[in-house]
């Protein structure tokens, strides 16, 4: 469905919920595609399509197999890939992206984007993180990093010439210019930039210049973008790439957050993906409103539904969406040893450890329900709400027993426990909802409340939970909660997991 051809369009946002920053994005005839960061986590850089900006679906990971991605056991949470740029140029796509964790700056090609991606080729002489692509008329590629600075680059080599150079650094005394992108625009080339660093100051400025490598002029207008000192319910607005449409019109996909409860407010959910309009006034670039909700629930660009709620765990393995925290060796996540159902080995220990075996998919709304049936009579695992190693609430399941856990910074405790329930199954539910009344300034985003369910759908609360613990601003980092499955240890074994938004 096309856009509207206006700049004042109400549509849904977040368009990607859920911890999906860093969006990088580029049209090919009438499709959309679009890239984001995704630090420790196996699969990397989740690749989206779209015909309208507002719907996207996920058709695959750019980095896929060990061979392109390395995620050792001393990969910090949030360290690995951050921030790539998606281009297409000459019959290919381009993804650039920084292993910060690993190699540093790679590349990766592909002509379906769905995949498969090439190997990468490594460009150490790339000299900092979020880098872009650029080519200029003669077919000469720029690439520009955070800082800001810019090298000549053979994309297809990683080779380097010269001597990096400074380019523009954004207004006076704004700290972490960062995430530029530079495109040719009518007589200009546009370096777009991040800065004032990616918390709630985050905003995007712009500057113009004769060619790539510039002088570049600020724009007056400048931070183009920001919801800074705002009470905009959707902050940390910044990180941005423009794309126009085929009917000419000019679009920005930036990231922001969603902070809630009292003061000083807390995101739960990462990062993620907005969407708004451009205009062109006297050369510059005026970005829209970030409209959050639309106008009406039957309004074409209403939010995308959630397309598959239930995963089945077939022989084809998981689904794209479904990531596990550094590498996923085979011997220990399957779905074929018990056919229909996926099958977890546990190696390290809790989610504790770095090398815990976890999978699990980001939690994308604010309130959600997520349920699974286990099978624990081999092992010990279950069903948890992960930030990182140090921040993290599991239902957890045994031959005998089902425990709530909670871990916070360097405080871990059983919170609850109860025998096994009786019966052919043992279902896990958690469920992210409205922190309990009364409401003042100190109140959290949300409560997280663990429970198992009866055959009958009977539900049994064990433990609520404070949200906030399990926030950005509590955990630090660059992601967002990610709902899944693990084994701490033996062999645990799940027949299905469901995940439901439930109204705010
Ligand atoms: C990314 C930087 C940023 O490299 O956060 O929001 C870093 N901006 O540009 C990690 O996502």
């Amino acid at each position: 469905m096309p856009l509207p051809h206006r700049s004042d369009a109400t549509f849904a946002n977040p368009v990607i919920p859920g911890f999906h920053p860093d969006p990088s994005v580029c049209r090919v005839g009438d499709d959309y595609y679009l890239a984001c960061s995704s630090f420790e986590y196996f699969p990397g850089v989740p690749l989206f399509h779209s015909r309208d900006l507002v719907h996207w679906t996920q058709i695959g990971n750019v980095l896929d197999r060990p061979s392109q991605l390395r995620l050792p056991k001393d990969t910090p949470a949030s360290g690995g890939i951050y921030a790539p740029t998606l281009r297409h140029h000459d019959g290919r796509f381009w993804l650039i992206v920084t292993n910060v964790s690993g190699d540093g700056n790679l590349i990766v090609t592909a002509t379906d984007p769905a995949g498969p991606w090439s190997d990468p080729v490594w460009a150490p002489g790339v000299p900092g993180i979020d880098p872009d692509l650029a080519w200029d008329e003669d077919g000469t590629c720029w690439c520009t990093v955070a800082g800001v600075a810019q090298v000549r680059l053979d994309p297809s080599t990683g080779r380097t010439y010269g001597t990096p150079h400074p380019l523009w650094s954004g207004g006076p005394g704004a700290k972490a210019p960062e995430a530029p992108h530079l495109y040719r625009v009518g007589d200009h080339w546009y370096l777009l930039i991040a800065e004032g660093g990616t918390e709630r100051c985050h905003g995007v400025s712009i500057a113009r210049g004769p060619s790539p490598t510039g002088p570049f002029e600020p724009c007056p207008d400048n931070p183009i973008l920001t919801h800074r000192g705002t009470d905009h319910p959707i902050q940390n607005t910044g990180h941005a790439d423009l794309v126009q449409g085929p009917d000419g019109s000019w679009w920005m996909v930036l990231l922001g957050v969603r902070p809630g409860g009292g003061t000083p407010g807390w995101h739960v959910l990462g990062r993620e993906t907005y969407l708004a309009p451009v205009t062109w006034v006297d050369g510059w670039p005026v970005v829209g409103e970030v409209p959050l909700e639309a106008p009406a629930p039957d309004w074409p660009l209403s939010p995308a539904p959630v397309e598959e709620r239930r995963d089945d765990f077939d022989l084809a393995g998981l689904r794209p969406c479904w990531i596990s925290p550094r590498d996923r060796p085979a011997e220990h996540y399957g779905t074929k040893e018990r056919p229909g159902w996926l099958t977890l080995r546990a190696r390290g220990g809790s989610l504790d450890e770095p090398d815990v075996v976890f999978a699990g998919r980001r939690q994308q709304h604010p309130r959600c329900r997520a349920r699974t049936v286990v099978d624990a009579a081999s092992g010990r695992g279950g069903l948890a709400v992960r930030l990182d190693e140090r921040h993290h609430y599991e239902i957890e399941a045994s031959a005998t027993d089902v425990r709530v856990i909670a871990r916070v910074g360097s405080l871990r405790t059983v919170v609850a426990s109860r025998p096994l329930p009786d019966g052919p199954v043992t279902v896990l539910r958690v469920e992210a909802g409205e922190p309990p009344a009364p409401h003042d300034a100190r109140t959290g985003p949300d409560a997280l409340t663990f429970g198992v369910e009866a055959p009958d759908g009977t539900f049994t609360a064990l433990a609520t939970l404070d949200g906030r613990y399990l926030s950005t601003e509590v955990a630090g980092g660059f992601t967002g909660r990610v709902l899944g499955l693990y084994a701490a240890e033996g062999t645990v074994h799940f027949d299905w997991f469901d995940y439901e938004p439930l109204a705010s």
